[in-house]
């Protein structure tokens, strides 16, 4: 069976892949599929589903569970050990290059690599990179977010990342961010992950509510968005947001 990783990488060099953002601390199981069944409706391609705080291991294994029936593919984004499930397609296994605390740089990832294996999860390497605002994540993984100003800084942590092997890179503002990403960053971005031959798949998110805002981080070289919140306050937007990414 195609790994998850070579569908995201067949995907992203075919169009665009829409991921939606789904914590298990907000929405009981039965919430998570209403959400992710109208995200699937306005053409998301892939539900993550995590959050930094108040996962409750049992509720996310059902929350996985109800979501995994609507046939998308479900990869967990795990704040910590307890984001981990085996009833999951995938997990981003993440380090959080720009965090302060070894606990988030390789601690948690020695804890976490036997249990993702004896869960037969597949591991997607990622890179995750926190910017601006930084929210939850942000504050719980103790980062130093790069500036919105330097543009510059984000794509050379980007490039460290993909020299370090991970297959995906995250550009995150934070769930709720009141400003996204600049499209400079990403092109910043792009622009030397493609210099390097590596090419990982670049996924921004954190803060998108409009269709502009997701159409020029497209045409800044995103070949991934992710979004949460939309879902939750403005779903009528969110197939918007989708046609403006992928078309852009
Ligand atoms: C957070 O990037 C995601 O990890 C999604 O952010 O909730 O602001 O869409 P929003």
């Amino acid at each position: 069976m195609e790994r998850l990783l070579e569908r995201l990488k067949r995907l992203s060099e075919e169009n665009r892949i829409h991921f939606t953002l789904i914590d298990p601390d907000k929405d009981d199981p039965e919430e998570a599929y209403r959400r992710a069944s109208i995200a699937r409706d306005a053409g998301t391609d892939v539900i993550l589903i995590g959050g930094s705080t108040g996962v409750h291991e049992p509720t996310l294994s059902e929350t996985v569970r109800r979501v995994k029936s609507l046939g998308l593919p479900v990869i967990l984004f795990p704040g910590n050990l307890n984001g981990l499930t085996p009833e999951a397609d995938a997990v981003f296994f993440m380090v959080l290059l720009n965090s302060m605390d070894p606990y988030y740089l390789t601690g948690v990832q020695v804890q976490a690599a036997p249990i993702v294996l004896r869960m037969g999860l597949e591991p997607i390497p990622t890179s995750y990179i926190i910017v601006g605002y930084g929210g939850a994540a942000g504050y719980i993984g103790r980062a130093k977010p790069i500036p919105y100003e330097h543009p510059e800084l984000v794509a050379i942590h980007a490039l460290a990342g993909a020299m370090m092997g991970s297959k995906v890179i995250y550009l995150e503002a934070g769930s709720g961010a009141p400003k996204p990403v600049p499209p400079e960053a990403v092109m910043y971005s792009k622009k030397l992950l493609q210099a390097s031959g590596l090419d990982p798949i670049l996924i921004v998110g954190g803060g998108v509510r409009d269709p502009e805002t997701a159409r020029a981080l497209a045409r800044a070289g995103a070949n991934g968005l992710v979004t949460g919140t939309l879902a939750e306050e403005d779903p009528s937007k969110l197939a918007m947001v989708i046609e403006a990414f992928k078309n852009a």
